[in-house]
């Protein structure tokens, strides 16, 4: 097992309910640090720069409105293969495929309005915690 650190967003759908409480505590049960966090209300251009990747996708645009439709809270999560593992805490991007126990299962709404984001690998994740912290926001 390695140390690793993944990027992590709670989206506007778990601020919104009041929630980042509960999400926290079940990163936190997995073994995972959050060694940064912050709440910000993100502008179009940041979520269409954020999302890029997903440019094409027919979803696209809707996808930036939601995730400007209210406060996130950004965090850098650290622990042992921490990319794969919030992955799998965070469970299946559709909610209704979502295993037992998983984020999404437990709080999300939709496909769109899933709680979480959390990085796809190593590389996508030190771009990410790139693109939201400075080194002197992280604290191991
Ligand atoms: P992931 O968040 O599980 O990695 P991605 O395929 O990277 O899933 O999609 C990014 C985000 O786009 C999802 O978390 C979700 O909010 C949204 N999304 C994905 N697929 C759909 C869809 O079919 N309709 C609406 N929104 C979607
Ligand atoms: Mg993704």
């Amino acid at each position: 097992m390695t140390i690793e650190r993944t990027f992590s967003i709670l989206k506007p759908d778990a601020t919104r309910r009041n929630i980042i409480g509960k999400i926290n505590a079940k990163i936190e049960a997995a073994g995972l640090r959050i060694i940064a966090q912050k709440r910000l209300q993100l502008s179009l251009a940041q979520a269409q720069a954020f999302y890029a990747v997903h440019a094409e996708r027919a979803f696209f645009g809707e996808l930036c409105q939601f995730m400007i439709s209210g406060p996130v809270v950004v965090q850098t999560l650290e622990g042992d293969d921490a990319v794969a593992k919030y992955r799998d805490i965070m469970g299946a991007t559709n909610p209704a495929n979502a295993k037992e126990g998983t984020i999404r299962q437990e709080f999300a709404e939709s496909i769109e309005a899933n709680s979480v984001h959390g990085s796809d690998s190593l590389e996508n994740a030190a771009k990410e915690i790139a693109f939201f912290f400075s080194n002197l926001e992280i604290v191991s």
